[in-house]
């Protein structure tokens, strides 16, 4: 059954919306359920059915509809939860890297909009210059070339000081990947102290190394919506800067942390395979389960340490864009204990201070072992697995 929905999937391209719902087993509930699709005038291009595997007096329903159909099918869902009490799982998976044009909107805060603490939040012309940038995100589409900005001296000033100070501690306190791709991207897409590169020119190079792409993105996405683009090697990217004041830390992605802590990593080909097995891990995902890879993110790909050889370096980006944690972290002050996928997704953390705690890799090898073992114990009504060729999700029975 997985292979004939994926041939359906790959001829209509992007045009399907899919969505998994459970209902308790009994007599008509699939019948009552059905109703509500027909009396939207919705047409099922799909249906697939199997007992559940986290419930066991419960059936699961694959559906797949129109894309015409997203607005309907809403309404269905409502209904779903509603009037016939049916468990409408918050996975609507993206299947195919263009779905995610359909998720890189909903953004949490600090889109256009700045909370009261933020350091902008009383400088209109900072303000002003976020809402272009949400504009580029929004418009945005996937395989479009993503907008060239212009910055102001005042950011080039900003991304100077974070560059300049940063680039004399990555020989001592980054690892081996994050050093050898930095000469790289000074020769190939523009880092400089002088200048702030454009995204599309790091997403080609990016493309280049390892088929990671860069995809802009107005603030902070839902764990899910961001999780979910690694699965497709899309990395969400935001493209404004921090405000000048505080250039030594600041709690929200910019440009700075993405050039400069994410994008040397993701052209390593190891480093990309664990970050997109933590995305594939995430598809479908119980709400729960997205909380603990939210975690186990959060302590590697961005905040991680690891082992070389006698010595522990960082690989985390939040590290290695912030040249105020990057050495705190490796300073006596916080406490390190081994990366235990089971372990680690526990830990608690702020967002807005310098980490407590980090955890330390043996390797990024190792590290995708444990993630891939700790996958495997997420209850999941299929299983994934990325077809590159045709950059969708192929959905396997678990049955
Ligand atoms: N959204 N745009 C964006 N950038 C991130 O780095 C990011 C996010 N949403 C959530 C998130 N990071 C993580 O902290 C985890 O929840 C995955
Ligand atoms: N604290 C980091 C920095 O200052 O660059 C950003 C972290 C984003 C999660
Ligand atoms: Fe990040």
């Amino acid at each position: 059954m997985g292979s004939m929905y994926l041939e359906e999937e790959t001829n209509k391209k992007s045009e399907v919306i899919s969505c998994i719902f459970s209902l308790k087993e009994e007599v008509g509930a699939l019948a009552k359920a059905l109703r509500l699709f027909e009396d939207k005038g919705i047409n099922l291009t799909h249906i697939e059915s199997r007992p559940s595997r986290m419930n066991k007096d419960q059936y699961e329903f694959f559906i797949s509809v129109d894309s015409s159909s997203s607005q309907a099918l809403d309404e269905v869902i409502d209904g779903l939860r509603t009037q016939i009490s049916g468990h409408v799982h918050d996975a609507m998976v993206p299947y195919d890297i263009q779905d995610l044009d359909r998720f890189a909107n909903q953004i949490l805060s600090y889109g256009s909009e700045l909370d009261a603490d933020h350091p902008g939040f009383t400088d209109p012309v900072y303000r002003a210059r976020r809402k272009e940038f949400a504009d580029i995100a929004y418009n945005y589409r996937h395989g479009q070339i993503i907008p060239r900005v212009e910055y102001t001296e005042e950011e080039k000033a900003t991304w100077g000081t974070v560059f300049r100070e940063l680039k004399t501690l990555y020989p001592t306190h980054a690892c081996r990947e994050h050093n050898r791709v930095f000469p790289l991207l000074e020769k190939y897409c523009g880092y400089r102290q002088d200048n702030i590169p454009q995204l599309e020119d790091v997403s080609r190079f990016l493309q280049s190394c390892t088929g990671f792409r860069l995809r802009p993105v107005a603030g902070l996405l839902s764990s899910r919506d961001f999780l979910g683009g690694l699965a497709f090697r899309v990395f969400h990217s935001t493209q404004y800067i921090r405000h000048g004041s505080k250039p030594t830390y600041t709690p929200e992605p910019d440009i700075c942390h993405e050039l400069l802590g994410h994008v040397p990593l993701f052209a390593d080909p190891g480093f990309a395979q664990f970050s997109q097995e933590i995305g594939l891990a995430s598809l479908g995902a119980p709400d729960e389960y997205i909380e603990k890879l939210a975690t186990v993110y959060w302590f590697t790909v961005e905040f991680g340490l690891c082992k070389q050889g006698s010595e522990i370096k960082a690989y985390g980006a939040g590290l290695l864009s912030s040249f105020g944690e990057l050495q705190y972290c490796l300073s006596d002050k916080p406490k390190i204990m081994p990366f235990e996928p089971e372990k680690t997704s526990l830990q608690k953390y702020p967002i807005t201070e310098y980490q407590p705690v980090y955890f330390v890799a043996e390797s990024f090898d190792d590290a995708k072992e444990k993630v891939r073992k700790f996958a495997a114990t997420i209850p999941r009504p299929f299983t994934v697995r990325y077809n590159p060729y045709t950059q969708s999700i192929e959905v396997l029975d678990n049955t």
